[in-house]
Order: structure tokens, then C-alpha cells, then sequence
């Protein structure tokens, strides 16, 4: 016999112990002059299970943030030698923003004016000092959680529902990036870009949750053989994978390869089906990202004038 009291103080109990098993993943940095300070917080977090790494002012906290950018949260102090909470915390806010780096300033009673510029500055928040323990858990827990939510968002809104596998946004946010990498860099990428042959005959056949099915089939095949590398449902039954450090003819190799091997394979079991695709594969890095897309979907397009089930490169 459960109560309700005992019920709530079970789930309760199980949260805070999923909660204790995520923080153990969780990097703080404390920036604090004061020893006992420093100590002080230091036990308040690993009594929570935290990584703790300590600095004794801003110049080493940001050495060791700089170094890294795996660090979750950091908790500063406002006054201390060499650099201050707030030249930290701007230093910092060059190169991480609110969701990467959390930052929590902390300021005496005698300086009311602090919580408002550490904020200004770029802190996610505040804490005055003295303050008392279940605050501080609460601002700590508070402000991580809200960055798992938004890295949870961030994470669907770059995927597709049915598949999910990459999207659109994606693709012009992150692929956009690598294709500017690598033109900085000059290093080869290539775009493939791939689309399932005679599929509306799936639909028409078998109706559209089996044309679904197919989608998804072929997205799990394309994630384990081609998982390497980010892949895109541009749409409908059109996939685009972008290739880092793969030249014209080891992408194509490796597309046609995987195009090859689909061609045998029973894709769903019940009712049969087998598919075929088609692929075109462009790693003109001169070309915008826009436009390297264009020069693949003209390949494929070929692909399928030359009778489909091919790869043009
Ligand atoms: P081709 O070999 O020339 O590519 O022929 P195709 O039939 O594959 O090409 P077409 O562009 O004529 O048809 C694509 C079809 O894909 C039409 C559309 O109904 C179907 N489709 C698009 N999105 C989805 C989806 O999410 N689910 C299902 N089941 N079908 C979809
Ligand atoms: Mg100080
Ligand atoms: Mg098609
Ligand atoms: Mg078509
Ligand atoms: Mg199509």
C-alpha cells in the first residue's frame, strides 16, 4: 500500500537521484580569492556530486576555461587580484555564450549595485554574499537545467520527426560552418545528394505508411553505413550528405557504394520491398554551400536520365 505522502517522497527521492547521476558529468569552475570561500562552495558543490575545479582569480579561471569548453558553469567572485569577475566574465562571453557557459556572479551585501553590472556584463546570474545553502543548490540547479532544456531544444529543432535525421536547419547552420572551415582551411568536402528511385510507385502501391516505413528504413541504413558524417532529409525522399575531407572521388566511392549495396537488400519485409537510388556527388569548394548543392542535385538529376540506380559524380 502506497500513500500519497510516501508516493510523492518516492518520486521525489528518484529525482534527486537521476539529478545526482547527471552532475557527476558536470564541470563548475569556482573563481574565488578567498580560501575559506573558496572551500566553502567547493564542499556545497561536491556534496552534489560536481566536478569542482578551483582558480584563485579571473586570469587562471579563464586559462582554464579557455582550455575547456566542456566546463559547464562558472561561479565568480567579483573582487580579485590579476582580473576581476567582470573583465572575467566579459573575457569569457567573447567566446561562449549563455547557453555554453554559465556564469554566476557573486557579490557581498555591501556592494548592492554588483548583481545588476554582473548581469549587465553578461552573467546568467547572481548571488549575494552571505547567502544560504538551499539558495545557492537552487541558482546552481536552476540556471543548469534551464541549459539542458535549450540544448534539448537546440537538438530537435535541428532534426526531422519522421527520420531524425538531420534538417534543413541544420544543414545552412552546421553544414554551413564545415563548408567554411573547409574553404578557410583548404581542405577538400564534398556534397552528396541522394533521392529514392520510382518512390511515389511505393506510395501509390502501397499506400503512404508504408512509403513512411521505407523512410525510416532507409534512414537507419544510411545512419549506420554513412554515420560519419552529418546526414540531412532535405524533404520528401532526398537526403544530402555532407562529406569533410573527402575528395570528388573518394565520396563518390563511397556513395556508390552504399547505392550498391541497397540495390539487393530487402528494405522492408512485410510487404517486400526493395529500393533503388539515385546520387550526385559535387566537391567544388569554390562554389557556395548553395551552390554546391546545385551542382549535386544536377548530377543526380543526370543519374536519373542516365536510367537511374547510379551514382554521377
Ligand atoms: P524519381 O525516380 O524521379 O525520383 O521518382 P519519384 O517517384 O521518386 O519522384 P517524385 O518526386 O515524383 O515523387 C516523390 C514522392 O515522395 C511524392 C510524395 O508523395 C512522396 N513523399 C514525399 N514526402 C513523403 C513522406 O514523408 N512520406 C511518404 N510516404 N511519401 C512522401
Ligand atoms: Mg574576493
Ligand atoms: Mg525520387
Ligand atoms: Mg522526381
Ligand atoms: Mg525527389
Amino acid at each position: 500500500y502506497v500513500t500519497k505522502e510516501s508516493q510523492y517522497s518516492y518520486e521525489h527521492a528518484i529525482g534527486l537521484v537521476r539529478r545526482l547521476e547527471k552532475n557527476q558529468s558536470i564541470k563548475i569552475v569556482v573563481a574565488e580569492d578567498s580560501q575559506a570561500q573558496q572551500m566553502f562552495i567547493t564542499s556545497l558543490l561536491e556534496q552534489h556530486l560536481y566536478q569542482v575545479i578551483t582558480a584563485n582569480n579571473g586570469a587562471e579561471a579563464l586559462a582554464i576555461i579557455e582550455q575547456d569548453p566542456s566546463i559547464n558553469l562558472l561561479i565568480t567572485d567579483y573582487n580579485m587580484p590579476q582580473m576581476d569577475g567582470f573583465e572575467l566574465t566579459k573575457a569569457l562571453r567573447r567566446k561562449f555564450n549563455k547557453s555554453e557557459l554559465i556564469i554566476i556572479g557573486l557579490s557581498g551585501v555591501e556592494q548592492k549595485t554588483l548583481s545588476a553590472r554582473f548581469i549587465k556584463n553578461g552573467a546568467n546570474d547572481f548571488l549575494c554574499k552571505p547567502f544560504i545553502q538551499e539558495e545557492f543548490h537552487c541558482r546552481v540547479t536552476h540556471n543548469i537545467e534551464a541549459q539542458e532544456q535549450l540544448n534539448r531544444i537546440r537538438e530537435w529543432a535541428y532534426h526531422d520527426a519522421l527520420t531524425n535525421l538531420y534538417n534543413r536547419r541544420y544543414l545552412f547552420d552546421k553544414g554551413l560552418e564545415l563548408h567554411k572551415n573547409a574553404r578557410k582551411n583548404g581542405e577538400a568536402l564534398s556534397i552528396a545528394v541522394i533521392d529514392i528511385d520510382h518512390f511515389k510507385q511505393i506510395n501509390d502501391t502501397y499506400g503512404h505508411d508504408v512509403g513512411d516505413k521505407v523512410l525510416i528504413a532507409i534512414s537507419s541504413l544510411l545512419t549506420s553505413s554513412l554515420g560519419d558524417y552529418p546526414i540531412i532529409r532535405m524533404g520528401g525522399e532526398e537526403f544530402c550528405i555532407v562529406m569533410p575531407n573527402k575528395c570528388n572521388q573518394d565520396a563518390y566511392d563511397i556513395i556508390d557504394q552504399f547505392r550498391d549495396n541497397l540495390a539487393g537488400k530487402t528494405i522492408v519485409a512485410d510487404p517486400r520491398i526493395t529500393i533503388t537510388i539515385s546520387a550526385g556527388v559535387a566537391s567544388a569548394l569554390q562554389q557556395s554551400l548553395d551552390d554546391q548543392i546545385n551542382a549535386a542535385d544536377k548530377l543526380l538529376y543526370q543519374a536519373k536520365e542516365d536510367g537511374r540506380n547510379r551514382t554521377v559524380k
